[in-house]
């Protein structure tokens, strides 16, 4: 195997800060650092922060004043020798480090490259590795949460877990089949093998159900506002954003393009998407305007439905087809202008009623009222749909479902044929596929191993 090399990078953001960090990590990540800060003791501790000067390693002038700590390896964030060097913060001075790290040894890493190393060497699976970004990345106190029980490995131990009770479930298949023509032939307990199999199914299912409350916390829950032109789609919009974000104009078919925004509701992130005005137009941009909106609204896990409630309901053909295949999102159709006379019709409320999944809520975005139990629905319809990932462990990322869903499929197959009392070949099969989709989600295919150390446990045969 190569020797990997020593990899350097400023580790804090770019930017004006009281510290900032040079991150060093490879077998030339002592020698370096020593290069680096030669004042540095001999007999230099690991885990131990000092207080010393980086030079530059050709002219030896001072660069900073430092603190400096060497992580020995495997006791450090990628497992092998890693030291950091604690400067000044600032652009200009991280870079003069940087450069200096780089003349003394270190070549520049790639982005996540530590985090890489870190994997590649047992620190971690691929599940906390993500959550390293997730954490990082996490717009709201509950993604945060879930990334933090993420890394901290909550979900690869689940997995782990599950792949050792498939690993049980494949050893004694094969060796049914292995030790079914000697002497002592071994007979497989099938009740028990269905009951491990129906156990396992159940907990896959379980995990796969928290899919979407995972992914909508991660990313965000999606909210589209839909409805016809100069309903208030972007008033609202405006309103929710907290600042005048969309135009808005008493004219027809003033958004032509989606518009998209972070915004935070009781801890909770929405992805907010303003769309066109639904109607039939002859005006090509307004038509490709439309047709976005739809796509947006396809994906969406909550639709507010916003409507001109100063006048009879006149629902668009698009507009239905929208609610009626908004397959899995909630709607909540939002009655609007309550400050002028209402124009709907007892028809129109009993069709708006059947069309929303959540109690329709009476506002007037122009002077405020209803503001509040309009912010109360959303809050409440999020905090529902989240509610599978808030604690326990929780998939985030179609990755997970793929895998997930594989495994689970080729455990069902392997009951399937279990019950029916199939051959066991077909069986381990499925088995071995069903442990290798749970080995991808975590990034690590140890099956040969573990089936090696398990089996070696199993007085079976002679
Ligand atoms: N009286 C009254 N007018 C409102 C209310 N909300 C919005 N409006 C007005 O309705 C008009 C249309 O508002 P927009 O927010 O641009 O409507 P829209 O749904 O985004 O319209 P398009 O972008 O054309 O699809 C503007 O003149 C707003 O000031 C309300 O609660 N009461
Ligand atoms: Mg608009």
């Amino acid at each position: 195997m190569n020797t990997p090399s020593t990899i350097c990078a400023v580790a804090t953001p770019p930017g004006v800060g009281g510290v900032g960090i040079i991150r060093v990590s490879g077998p030339d990540a002592l020698a370096i650092l020593r290069r680096l800060c030669p004042a540095l003791p001999g007999d230099l501790q690991s885990h131990k922060l000092y207080l010393t000067q980086a030079r530059c390693p050709q002219r030896g002038e001072v660069l900073d004043e430092v603190l400096a700590v060497y992580m020995k390896t495997p006791r450090s964030y990628t497992g092998e020798d890693v030291c950091e060097i604690q400067g000044h913060g600032g652009a200009l001075n991280m870079a003069r480090l940087l450069e200096a790290a780089c003349n003394a040894g270190a070549v520049l890493a790639e982005p996540g490259e530590f985090t890489r190393r870190a994997f590649l060497n047992g620190r971690m699976d691929l599940t906390q590795a993500e959550a390293v970004a997730d954490v990082i990345h996490a717009s709201s106190q509950a993604a945060l949460r879930l990334a933090q029980r993420h890394l901290a490995g909550q979900l690869g131990e689940s997995m782990a877990r599950m792949q050792q009770e498939l690993v049980v479930a494949v050893t004694l298949t094969e060796a049914a089949i292995d030790f079914s023509t000697e002497e002592h032939v071994y007979q497989l307990d099938s009740t028990e093998q269905i009951g491990r199999l129906e156990g396992l199914i159940g907990e896959a299912k379980r995990l796969l159900g928290t899919f979407d409350a995972g992914r909508q916390l991660r990313e965000g829950v999606q909210v589209v506002i839909v409805g016809r032109p100069n309903a208030g789609k972007s008033t609202l919009f405006n309103r929710l954003c907290g600042q005048p974000r969309a135009i808005v104009t008493d004219i027809p078919g003033t958004t032509r393009d989606y518009l998209e925004e972070l915004v935070q509701v009781g801890g909770v992130t929405l992805r907010l998407v303003d769309t066109a005005g639904l109607r039939a137009t002859e005006d090509v941009v307004e038509r490709l305007g439309v047709d976005r909106s739809l796509e947006q609204a396809s994906g969406a896990d909550l639709i507010l439905w916003v409507i001109d409630a100063s006048a009879p309901l006149a629902l668009d053909d698009r507009e239905r087809a929208l609610l009626e295949q908004a397959a899995g999102a909630d709607v909540l159709p939002v009655l609007n202008k309550a400050d002028l006379p209402g124009g709907l019709l007892d028809a129109d409320r009993v069709l708006i009623e059947s069309m929303g999944t959540v109690e329709a809520v009476a506002v007037s975005l122009l002077d405020g009222q209803g503001g509040e139990a309009l912010l109360g629905a959303v809050e409440a319809v999020a905090a529902r749909r989240l509610a599978p990932a808030a604690e326990g462990v929780t998939i985030t990322r179609q990755r997970h479902r793929q895998a997930l869903s594989k495994a689970t499929e080729a455990m069902e197959r392997a009951l399937e044929a279990t019950q029916m009392g199939l051959s066991h070949e077909f069986i381990a099969l499925d088995l071995r596929l069903a442990l290798e989709a749970l080995g991808e989600m975590l990034g690590r295919v140890t099956i040969d191993d573990i089936l090696g150390r398990i089996f070696s446990d199993f007085c079976v045969g002679k």
